[in-house]
């Protein structure tokens, strides 16, 4: 039988386990990434697994989250980075450098290899023919020691497509439609495998907007062929000897498959709050828009730059809009610089960010009270931006831009002939910006500069025979990690700093959990469906953990967020029959009978309501190294035993 391409990329890099959907396989892990706002836990934990130097192909740190320095705390953890980065075999991509998907892409992303980064956006490497990833910063650190990074294998969803984009319309739009089908919790425990005639007319940038964004589909990861578009991309990136190809088999068979015709999609916008909640431009109507931004790893290639640009030439932003723009690396902005697009784009009124995350993570440009702002970006989920009230849409660099101008929300379609846009046939490279490590002589003697804002992770400690806390939370369906540990300008920089975190931890759902739990000293979070669904920062883990939530029972769970429970040591437990959910409140007094032995015995786990005097049924997918790592309190500590053993 054919194999399907994430098959294949599977197969070649399977350590253990066998490829059947829903079971365990192991992987090795060529190539890692970390950004600055999980990177400082990730690399804490590498320095605490004694590693003297990395054992990928390629491992790469990136600053581009924490760039806002109101402080001394995100210029001090860039300095950790960069100590570590140096002394264990890293290249360190210096802030200014641009959005690590974005510089990734460009510089070291290779089809046939596997990608792990400490970002559930690490998928945008797909778009490139890799087998890309987000994960917790714990995994990252294991894989970059040579460990083995463990998924659930995926079933594989082909998506055919076929025609070509009509003008004006984008592969924001394809992804928007493939969200629109499948919402934000159909693609858990699949990879989406891009096919068809209709892959040929999309570039590698394109491509990687659609995979980038596949992660708000829930999915383990997207995947596009490497053929003549990808080795073109390579040879304009001066790195052609770095091609495959990469292809599925014409016998493959796939899991389920939807098919798209490019030519009927018209432009999109995912309405607040989800990412999901996807129409067309024109059914939602010309709202009145206050802010717009174009950027983030989503949106911000030289491609959608010139787009942007090309539609402001010699316009002038409508005066009640405030317009961002934030090209995603330097080497976008350096070509839109030299060749006069960014010109056109400061000529029209536009405000220019730095190459980094910035407004996509609420570092600055949150918009005004009630503000409506259009969005290039993943991710609208309420209070993201910084404005609580804010309603946030999701839309391509070409309806941003005609929004912009325009002052409403605008199907670009209406501003007449698409302009015609002439991108160089080579990428101006100049790696200049990305330090290499020491050599292992010299790194010998190299420091670790850590600052006073690094304050030591929590530890956990191992399961317990039965536990008895509080229902201490009980939340709905869809719970984003950016419920569970927000970020923003304000919070991000004590990202190495738990207890300072423990603070805001839930703070949009309920502004009491944190000073709630902390006199109960320990409780369980009950959750809806989808729990968890975002980021993969484990701060949604270690700050709870740190909090005392001892398991975190729901409908269902994202994958990463999954993952980094188990890794922070705090049960994973699903209810059986989920009409259980409703019977339980917060404040119900619960207990986990026996649940040590329920787990050795792989039993199911009994839920005690004591209040109701009632009892429900748990289950939990668990391997037996999840067990084991649950048993032992956290993966670091089942790290420390298995070595000592
Ligand atoms: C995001 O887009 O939510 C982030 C910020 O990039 C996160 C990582 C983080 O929380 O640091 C992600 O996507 O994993
Ligand atoms: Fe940065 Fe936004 Fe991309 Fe996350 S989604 S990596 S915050 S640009």
């Amino acid at each position: 039988m054919g194999m399907t391409i994430t098959q294949k990329l599977i197969k070649s890099h399977l350590v253990s386990g066998e490829m059947i959907p829903g079971t365990q396989v192991g992987l090795k892990i060529d190539q890692t990434l970390t950004q600055d706002a999980t990177g400082t836990m990730a690399y804490l934990e590498l320095e605490s697994m004694d590693i003297d130097r990395v054992k990928t192909e390629l491992s790469v740190a990136y600053i581009d989250h924490n760039t806002l320095q109101t402080g001394f705390e995100n210029a001090d953890d860039h300095r950790f980075i960069q100590s570590v980065a140096k002394k264990r075999g890293i290249r360190f991509s210096r802030p200014g450098n641009g959005i690590c998907h974005q510089v990734h892409l460009e510089r070291f992303g290779k089809p046939g290899k596997t990608l792990i980064g400490s970002d559930s956006h690490t998928p945008t490497g797909g778009g490139i023919g890799m087998f890309a990833m987000g994960a917790g910063g714990l995994d990252v650190a294991v894989a970059m020691g040579g460990g083995t990074y463990y998924i659930t294998m995926p079933k594989v969803v082909k998506v055919n497509l076929s025609g070509k984009l009509n003008p004006w319309v984008a592969a924001k739009d394809v992804i928007l439609e493939v969200l629109r089908i499948e919402t934000v919790k159909g693609g858990v425990g699949k990879v989406f495998e891009y096919c068809g005639e209709g892959v040929k007319s999309l570039s590698v940038p394109e491509r990687a907007t659609i995979t980038n964004m596949g992660a708000e589909l829930g999915a383990t990861t997207s995947v596009f062929p490497s053929d003549e578009v990808t080795k073109d991309f390579l040879k304009a990136q001066k790195r052609e000897e770095d091609w495959i190809e990469l292809k599925a088999d014409p016998d493959a068979v796939y899991d389920e498959e939807i098919s798209i015709d490019l030519s009927s999609l018209v432009p999109m916008a995912a309405q607040p709050h989800m990412p999901d909640r996807v129409k067309s431009v024109s059914e939602i109507g010309k709202i009145k828009v206050d802010q717009v931004c174009i950027g983030s790893c989503t949106n911000s290639s030289l491609l959608d730059m010139m787009k942007v640009a090309a539609i402001l030439k010699g316009k002038t932003v409508c005066p009640t809009v405030s317009l961002s723009i934030a090209p995603g690396s330097k080497q976008v902005l350096n070509m839109i610089a030299k060749n006069g697009a960014l010109s056109d784009m400061i000529d029209a009124g536009a405000r220019i960010l730095e190459s980094a995350c910035g407004p996509c993570i609420g570092m600055g440009q949150s918009p005004n009270s009630k503000g409506i702002s259009l969005r290039t970006f993943n991710r609208n989920f309420e209070g993201r931006s910084g404005t609580k009230d804010a309603g946030i849409y999701l839309v391509s660099p070409e309806v941003a831009a005609a929004s912009a101008l325009t002052g409403y929300l605008t199907d670009p379609r209406e501003l007449g002939e698409f302009p015609v846009i002439e991108l160089a046939d080579e990428f101006i490279i100049n790696d200049n910006m990305i330090e290499l490590p020491a050599s292992p002589e010299e790194a010998k003697d190299l420091e670790i500069l850590y600052g006073p804002n690094i304050k030591p992770f929590p530890s956990s400690s191992p399961l317990e025979d039965s536990i008895e806390a509080k229902a201490i939370l009980k939340v709905g369906d869809d719970i984003t990690t950016d419920h569970i540990m927000p970020a923003g300008a304000k919070i991000l920089p004590y990202r190495s700093n738990i207890p300072y975190l423990s603070k805001f931890c839930f703070a949009v759902c309920d502004e009491s959990f944190s000073e709630r739990i902390k006199a109960e000293g320990k409780g369980f979070i009950i959750g809806g469906a989808n729990y968890g669904q975002g980021s993969s920062r484990e701060h949604a883990a270690l700050v709870p953990l740190y909090l005392g939530v001892k398991a975190v029972i729901t409908k269902s769970f994202a994958r990463i967020h999954c993952a980094n429970l188990i890794n922070a040591g705090i049960l994973p437990l699903n209810f059986v029959n989920p009409d259980d959910y409703d019977k339980l409140d917060q404040g119900d007094e619960l207990c986990l009978v026996d649940v040590k032995d329920s787990i050795i015995n792989d039993s199911p786990v009994t839920l005690k309501n004591i209040t109701k005097d009632e009892s429900y049924e748990l289950k939990y997918d668990l391997s037996q190294r999840q067990k084991d790592i649950i048993i032992a309190g956290g993966l670091l500590n089942y790290t420390k035993e298995s070595t000592r053993r």
